[in-house]
């Protein structure tokens, strides 16, 4: 079994530290055409021939939306304090606008209450990628009324679960819905056209900006923000195409994003890369877009290597490489971390998506990963080196409670922390959970005798 770094005792988390795990609703709940509930685009997506490497599809999934009570029981057995869902837009309001669907809406009732009342704060995404495919055939992301039934969709769900979750996040990883779902297409909808993912990506950001403006209109307690999946963008080499192909990419990936967010504005090298394919940007748009956030959501799993010549070849770094063929490389979460502290005036960061996909397999009824316990151990270390360097963390969760639905990958690929049988819909904790559970466990003993041992009236002098 590989050393575990630990994390530095040094790094004391704050009592309010928010340790998770994280799911989406497409990947995990099933019941695609139950309750009401109307078709996604990944719905649609999955029936494209050669789309999904092992041709499957969301319908069964993890069977969450049946076996709700057991798999909130999984949450609590582990000690997380923290869950993160997303809600699944067209299973509440069917056709992404006109009537919502009471089951629908009775689910994630049961979800959040289900969550309160075994001590776990609900963390809800609003669009974690499962667009109503009725608003795709009006034009989807790429039409500006999507914006408004977005809003129309957040303000409905924070009326109805705003007073009970911690955070609603707007949208998860925008990056990946704009360039993986329209410019290279190989995620729902499945379009390949560079300009429409620019606008694309400028709508999705104005929809948050506008919800969170909506959502505060209303009075909803919940704190609000976004996640995007960012990562340092470094060069193959040491060459000057490389060094500027990086800068480039980092404007795609990172600051797009960042300098909408934060100042409001987007960089100027990425609109000049993409010219005639730059979005169209209303007035005022941009200073929606920077509406103060409660909190950052970041998820990563690796940094990005770019080369300007042959493609660079992962193994040639010599790093672990996980199934996905993604470097293990918690160094740079660090990095990531210091950088975001260091060029935006970030809210608390909240690491919304970490962990990795590995070959597993139940022997004697166990899961011997100690790759992926090695993976988040090393990753939280990493959280708690940056946070030793000044960096205001909200909280860390592991991506994914269950094996899942990978998307374009299909099932095999597996993220979870639990095991998924998928025939028999058995649940096995590996032994990465195991630790996780063991982890948070004196987390929770080392917070209470920092409790004890706290000088009186230290609260008093800010000490
Ligand atoms: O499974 C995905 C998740 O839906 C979004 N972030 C990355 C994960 C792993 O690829």
């Amino acid at each position: 079994m590989p050393k575990l770094t630990p994390v530095d005792p040094a790094t004391p988390f704050p009592p309010d530290f928010a340790w998770g795990v994280a799911t989406a609703a497409f990947q995990i709940e099933g019941a695609a055409i139950e309750d009401g509930k109307g078709e996604s685009i990944w719905d649609q997506f999955c029936r494209r021939p050669g789309v999904i490497a092992d041709a499957s599809d969301g319908d069964i999934a993890c069977d969450h939306y049946h076996r709700l009570e057991a798999d909130l029981d999984l949450i609590a057995s582990l000690g997380a304090n923290a869950y993160r869902f997303s809600v699944s837009w067209p299973r509440v309001r069917p056709g992404g606008s006109g009537a919502w669907n009471a089951k629908g809406l009775d689910f994630y009732d049961r979800l959040v209450d289900g969550l309160l009342a075994r001590g776990v704060a609900p963390y809800l995404t609003l669009n974690h990628w499962d667009l109503p495919a009725e608003l795709q055939a009006q034009g989807g992301w790429a039409q500006r009324d999507t914006v408004h039934r977005f809003v129309e969709y957040a303000q409905g769900m924070a009326n109805r679960l705003g007073d009970r979750v911690a955070a609603i996040t707007t949208h998860n990883e925008p990056w990946v819905m704009a360039v993986l779902g329209h410019e290279t297409g190989v995620f729902a909808p499945g379009i390949k056209n560079r300009a429409i993912a620019a606008q694309v990506s400028h709508h999705l950001l104005l929809s948050h900006g506008l919800a969170l403006q909506a959502l505060r209109a209303q009075g909803c307690p919940a704190k609000l923000g976004i996640v995007l999946n960012l990562a340092p963008v470094h060069p193959a080499s040491a060459s000057v195409a490389d060094q500027a192909l990086a800068r480039l990419e980092d404007g795609k990936l990172v600051r797009w994003y960042m300098d909408a967010l934060f100042k409001g504005e987007y960089p100027q090298d990425v609109l000049a890369d993409l010219g005639d394919d730059a979005p169209r940007i209303a007035p005022g748009d941009l200073q929606t877009i920077a509406t103060p956030m409660d909190f950052l959501g970041v998820n990563y799993y690796t940094r990005v290597v770019v080369s300007a010549g042959q493609p660079w070849d992962v193994r040639s770094s010599g790093r672990e490489i996980t199934d996905m063929d993604w470097e293990v490389y918690p160094e740079c979460l660090t990095e990531l971390l210091l950088r975001l502290h260091r060029d935006y005036a970030v809210p608390p960061i909240y690491v919304t998506e970490n962990g990795g996909a590995f070959k597993d397999q139940v022997v004697d009824g166990r899961v011997h990963d100690a790759r992926r316990t090695d993976y988040i151990a090393r990753h939280i270390a990493a959280v708690a080196d940056a946070m030793r360097q000044g960096v205001r963390m909200g909280g860390y969760m592991v991506w994914s409670l269950l094996d899942n639905f990978e998307w374009a990958s299909g099932y095999d690929k597996r993220f979870g922390i639990v095991h998924v049988d998928y025939a028999t819909q058995v649940r096995t904790p590996k032994d990465s959970a195991l630790w996780y559970r063991d982890f948070l466990r004196q987390q929770k003993t080392a917070q209470a005798a920092r409790e004890t041992h706290r000088p009186q009236g230290a609260e008093m002098t800010g000490a």
